[in-house]
């Protein structure tokens, strides 16, 4: 691994085969100094064998590998975990979806509002002159729906709090990580109402998001279930959230 670099991206993929080289080499292209994490959760398409290929080209590549598919929250806090256990991690850390959904040649855009002092920053859909690509309408409407009612609940002057594609920094995930507990997709909610308490400095950019391309979305009707109960019962805890 190359020698303190101060960002890392986090990749969780879970049989994402077709995807996963075409980004390791556009980010790898952006010359960034990073550590690139892979989270796989033992995809059964060979998505390991391409990263452990990949690795031998780039030193900065991790492959962290867990029995069975275990939730795209516990993928995105075990690497959390990963870079804050390494000796001098990274100030800013990026999370993005590995099926070419978030283009990374964004990551610039994140880290320059990052280093402007914004400890979570949000690659935004839904504010001015950000996209979505592709999507059916159903899906899109779903997709609008949920973040005007998370908007309502969780309080926070944000277009997207779904979004996958971020840039956490070190000093903000030190203090929230104890207090994550999500296991799936609403991890992204989660963050968002931790750094509300946290009084962290929340940013948006505006990013053009288009539908993967290859294989299919990896969201199940069990997760969607788990995202919705968290939702309901945000109202509930937030009486109490003081005392947290
Ligand atoms: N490690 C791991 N990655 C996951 C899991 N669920 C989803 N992912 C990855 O998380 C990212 C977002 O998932 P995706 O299927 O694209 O969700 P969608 O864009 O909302 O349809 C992709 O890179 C997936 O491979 C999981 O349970 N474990
Ligand atoms: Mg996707």
């Amino acid at each position: 691994m190359k020698t303190n670099p101060q960002v890392a991206i986090i990749l969780p993929t879970y049989c994402e085969a077709e995807n996963i080289a075409d980004i390791i080499h556009t980010i790898e292209n952006l010359r960034l100094n990073s550590t690139l994490v892979v989270i796989d959760d033992s995809s059964s398409d060979g998505t390991q064998n391409i990263v452990r290929n990949l690795k031998e080209s780039y030193e900065n590549i991790v492959l962290l590998s867990r029995p069975r598919k275990m939730g795209l929250g516990t993928a995105i806090r075990d690497g959390f975990h990963f870079l804050l256990s390494l000796p001098k991690p990274p100030k800013y850390i990026i999370t993005m979806d590995a099926d070419y959904s978030h283009n990374p040649n964004d990551i610039p855009k994140l880290l320059k509002l990052a280093k402007k002092g914004y400890d979570l920053v949000i690659g935004s859909r839904y504010c001015k002159q950000g996209k979505v690509k592709g999507w059916k309408l159903s899906r899109l409407l779903i997709s609008k729906v949920a973040n005007k009612i998370t908007g309502m609940l969780v309080k926070v002057p944000l277009n997207d709090f779904t979004s996958g594609f971020r840039c956490y920094s070190k000093e903000y995930i030190k203090k929230a990580l104890p207090r994550l507990h999500s296991e799936t997709y609403e991890i992204q909610i989660e963050t968002v109402r931790q750094a509300r308490l946290q009084n962290s400095k929340i940013g948006e950019i505006p990013i053009v998001f288009e539908n993967r391309k290859k294989g299919k979305s990896k969201l199940t009707l069990t997760e969607i279930a788990a995202f919705s109960k968290y939702i309901l019962k945000v109202p509930w805890e937030q009486l109490f959230e003081k005392e947290r």
